[in-house]
This record gives structure tokens, sequence and C-alpha cells, in this order.
């Protein structure tokens, strides 16, 4: 064997426009980063340039991926690229396989300084999906503005990087794997970690596995079955719930990992999960789940198909959090949600007077508030809940949690849900997509629709559709300010609020790879018993016509319907 030291060279290049991280990671199409010469590799160098030289010097990064088409491929990049930018160990999954919930719990763990996690979410895959890299910081949460703002200045001025081309890593076999490179005193060192182990250890300290495997494989066996829609979750389900839990191997489907997911969407909604909805409303099973390309995301079904809406699920999770231990242990500091959920989660923060934080769209902002201890539960309306054990949304966590309180109730989830709206009252709400409008078109509604709300009598003006009357009493374009760090984000979306409570929101998507999304949320709140149990599409439809009209996104679009409603 060649022992000679691996050659570190330094590579010219020019800068790419665009290489602005959004909601959530660089996504782009997957072509983009095969055929652009060098785009990975400038990204990736401005990722380790935003680390402070002496913090870079032999520390530790994670690195992973959903699984998706040039995953692999990308993963080789990064670790002759690390090798090259002073990173001293790599913590790789095998075969390049890590959830973004793993990611973030090996980070705490291991104390790396940050991690890199290959994945688009869930964007479609394959050579004409999406692909995207993910960069997390070493409290395991996604990279605040700060960072990601730094990384895309970077970006914009690049004129080289470094990388040891002759830096082959074998991604297949657990263990370390030692390098020694020219101009460098230490060697360089790749661990590759079994994807399930850290995070499966993590989660057996969280729930009552003892609890959740009577209910899963005891006499009274609850019926459940869980998509992993070719994504990332597939190991993650079979070695938790069918291995360790007990459910029977047929509980889980699609749980092998494909590249371009099968053609499909990786995304748990009601629309691209069809399959699972199906499967359900023949009844044959109690509980319903499905989770996105990387693993953060969930949906929850109840017997017959019968849906939570996301923004509920946290409200229950809330409402009943001391049936999980991890709860009891740490106390509850308070509860957050992104802006656009609706206000479910609020009622039950009043109830239980625990403290609760509106944040702008995009797990980041949950994460300053979680290491100044002021957050342990918190979850987006886009299918994302997630509590303090780690610093992103996490799929099977959110799973387990419902478990948990299945477990310890005894109820259907159609029953906790009503039981939930009885006590709490209803926030019915429901979410508009419009996928891959024209990008300049989406700017121009926003725009013409912010002017119409800075319009002074705007505020006051009262809009009457069926019979039912709205009067604006507050409109404006959402501002954070961070609470821990004093940091402000602006721009996080349009609000417009009515006296009965009542939210209309129009925001543009921060993780397309093509022209624009627009996505409208709606969320209204009763209390009356005859009207909790209602279709939130019926209860929503005036507020609905008045958002189509003041935005005209019909006419100004050319679309006749949304591509994905919620
Ligand atoms: C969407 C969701 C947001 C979520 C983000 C990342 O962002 O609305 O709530 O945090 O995706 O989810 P946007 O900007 O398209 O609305 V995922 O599963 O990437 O990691
Ligand atoms: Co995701």
């Amino acid at each position: 064997m060649d022992d000679s030291p691996v050659p570190v060279v330094t590579v010219l290049t020019a800068p790419y426009d665009a290489q602005k991280p959004g909601t959530s990671g660089l996504r782009k199409k997957t072509n983009v980063f095969q055929t652009k010469p060098r785009y990975l590799q400038n990204f990736v160098q401005c990722i380790f340039g935003s680390i402070d030289l002496r913090d870079r010097q032999g520390s530790t990064v994670v690195v992973g991926g959903d699984g998706r088409y040039y995953n692999n491929a990308a993963i080789e990049i990064i670790v002759q690229m690390a090798a090259a930018n002073g990173i001293g160990h790599l913590v790789i999954g095998q075969n390049g396989i890590l959830s973004t919930p793993a990611v973030s719990c090996i980070i705490r763990k291991i104390k790396a300084i940050g991690g890199i996690i290959l994945t688009a979410s869930h964007n479609p895959g394959g050579p004409d999906g999406d692909f995207g890299i993910k960069y997390n910081i070493s409290n395991g949460g996604p990279a605040p503005e700060a960072v990601t703002e730094k990384i895309f200045q970077l970006s914009k001025t690049i004129e080289e990087y470094s990388i040891c081309p002759d830096l082959k890593v074998d991604l297949t076999t657990i263990g370390k794997q030692q390098f020694d490179l020219e101009n460098k005193f230490k060697p360089f060192t790749v661990e590759i970690v079994d994807s399930v182990e850290a995070y499966t250890n993590m989660l057996r300290n969280i729930f009552d596995f003892n609890a959740l495997k009577e209910l899963l494989s005891g006499p009274n066996q609850l019926k459940i079955r869980l998509d992993a829609m070719h994504g990332v979750m597939g190991p993650y389900v079979k070695k938790i719930l069918c291995e360790e839990l007990g459910a029977p191997a047929n509980s889980a489907v699609n749980c092998v990992p494909l590249e371009d997911f099968g053609g499909h969407h990786p995304d748990p909604n009601l629309t691209y999960a069809a399959d699972l909805v199906q499967a359900m409303q023949t009844g044959d099973y109690d509980f319903g789940a499905a989770f996105d390309g990387d693993g953060d995301r969930n949906m929850i079904l109840g017997k017959h198909g019968f849906f939570v809406n996301p923004s509920d699920s946290v409200a229950v999770i809330a409402a009943n959090i001391f049936t999980i231990p991890y709860f009891q242990q740490t106390g509850v500091r308070g509860f957050a949600r992104s802006m656009p959920t609706s206000g479910a989660l609020d009622r039950v923060a009043k109830a239980t007077k625990i403290a609760l934080y509106e944040t702008p769209t995009g797990w980041k902002f949950f994460g300053n508030l979680m290491d100044a201890n002021k957050l342990s539960l918190c979850g987006e309306e886009s299918f994302g809940t997630g509590s303090d054990h780690i610093r992103e949304k996490d799929g099977l966590w959110a799973v387990l949690a419902w478990l948990s309180i299945i477990a310890k109730s005894k109820q259907s989830v159609e029953t906790i849900m009503q039981e939930h709206w009885q006590k709490y009252g209803r926030n019915f709400f429901t979410r508009y997509d419009y996928e891959e409008v024209d990008a300049a078109a989406a700017g121009k509604i926003m725009k013409d629709l912010e002017t119409l709300m800075a319009d002074r009598a705007f505020v006051g003006h009262k809009f009457t559709v069926c019979e039912e009357e709205y009067i604006v009493d507050k409109a404006d374009n959402f501002e954070y300010c961070d609470p821990v760090d004093g940091s402000v984000s602006r721009n996080q979306g349009l609000r417009i609020i009515f006296t009965d409570g009542s939210r209309l929101i129009f925001r543009l998507s921060g993780t397309g790879s093509a022209g624009a999304t627009i996505r409208i949320y709606i969320d209204s709140y009763y209390k009356d018993a005859c009207k909790i149990f209602k279709e939130p599409q019926v209860m929503l439809s005036p507020l609905i016509k008045i958002a189509l009209k003041i935005s005209q996104i019909h006419e100004r679009t050319g679309r006749t319907s949304p591509t994905v409603i919620t």
C-alpha cells in the first residue's frame, strides 16, 4: 500500500450568484450541482470558510444525507475538502445515510463543531429532481441567519478552494479510517457509524419503551402503518418500531431508501402521501404516519384516515406533555410555533401558564430559545414537530409522542383530538400552496398586497362574505426580534389579523428550486360545540374567498386552484 501523504491542492474557481441558503439549506435542481463546474465545491468551501480558523482546526464534523441521487458523490467531495480545510475528524453515517434529526443528535452527543446534511428534504430527488445541502452548527440546529448570510457573502467573492482529490474513503464499513496529509501535522480521521444507533439510544432515554412495546405488540395491540416514502426513515422505522418496539414487519412500508423516492415527492401530506391515506381509509389500521425525505417531518393519521393537522398535533402533545418521561425529568420551559402555524398551541400555553413564543418559519429560530432554556416543545404547520432533545424537528419523535399519549389515555387518535377541541376550542387551519409560479409575478403579487395593506384605510376595513363580517384589526409584514440575541429578521410574511382573531398570511417559500411558491395560510378559532366538528374548508370558506380576492392570485397566475391544499 502506498503510504505517502495525501496531497492537498488549491483549485482556482469563480463565484456563482444565488448560492443563498433558503429556509433550510441550499436547494437546487440536481443537475445544477452535477453539471455546473465546482458548484458544490464552492458552496462547501464557503461553509468551511464561515467557521473561524481556530475553531475549525482539528474539529469534528458530522456528515450524512437522505440517500437521494448524488448523495454519496457529494459526500466524497465533502470528505476531500474537509481534510484540506483542517477539519480533524469526520463522523459519517454508514453508506452516507443519516436523517436530519440523527445528525442533530450526533452533533450534540459528540460535541462536533457542526454537521453537513445532503438533502433537499421534502423536495423530489433523482437526476431531474432536487438536491440540497443543509449546514448545522454546534448546537445541532440549522445555521442561523448570521451564519447563512456569511456563507452567502463568501460565495460571492470566492476565488479558490482546497481539496485532497486523491483521498478515497470507504463509506460502507463501520469503523475508523486514518489519512496522513501533506503539510498537516495530525492525521485526518473518518469514522463511519451506524446510521440509527445513536438516535435510537437517545429515543430510548426520552420515551417509555416498555409502555410503547406493550401498545404495539401486547395483547391489545394497536395496529399501525408507517410510511417512510422511500426516504431516509426506512431503516429507522424498521429498527425502532419493528425490531425494538415489536410492531409487525408489515406495519412499515416503503422502507427501502431510493435515490428518487420512487419518483414521488417524499412529502408527508394528504396529497403526496395519498397511498397511506387510502390504506388508512380501509379501517384496517388504528394509527398511521408518514415522514419526509430526511425524516424531520411527520403526518399523523387516525383510523379511517382521520387527519391530525400539524398545528393541532403540537397542541395535543403540549396538553399531554407529561406522558413523556423526558419532560417529567426536565420540566417544561416554554412552547413555540412559527408565525403561520395556527394558534392551537397558544390555547394550551395559556391554560397551563407556560410561555409561548411566535417565531418566523424555519427551525433555526427555535434553537436560540432552546439554548437559553426558554423552550421545550415547538412545531410548525408544515408537518414539523419537535422538542429540545435536539435542535431539529423530529418525525419519529412526534410519532412516539403520539403513541405515548395513546398508550396512556387508551383512546383513539380521533377521540384524543375531539376531546382536545372540546376543552380548548378549535383553530381551523388551511394552507394553499401555489408551486412553481413565475418568480417575478409572485414577487409582484406580494408587493401589491403589501401596498394594499399599507393603505391607511385598510385597518378597519370590513369584508362581508356569505353573511360573515371580518374587520381588519392589524396588517403588517411579520418581523421577529430574537429575545435571546436581539437579532431582527424582517420580511417574514404578510399578516392580516381580523378583530375576531382570524388570520390570513401570505408568504413566499424559501425551499423551492424553480420559480416561486406562494403560500396562503388561513386560521380561525371557534369554541361553540356546534361548530368545532365541521369541515375546515367549509368553516374557512369566507376567509379563503377574501384571500383570493385581495391577492387576485388566480387571475394573476393563470391558476384555477392551488397545487396543494392542506
Ligand atoms: C418549508 C416549511 C417550513 C420548514 C421548511 C424546512 O419552508 O414551510 O415550515 O421549516 O420548509 O422543512 P418554506 O420556506 O418552503 O415555507 V424541511 O423538512 O426542509 O427540512
Ligand atoms: Co425535511
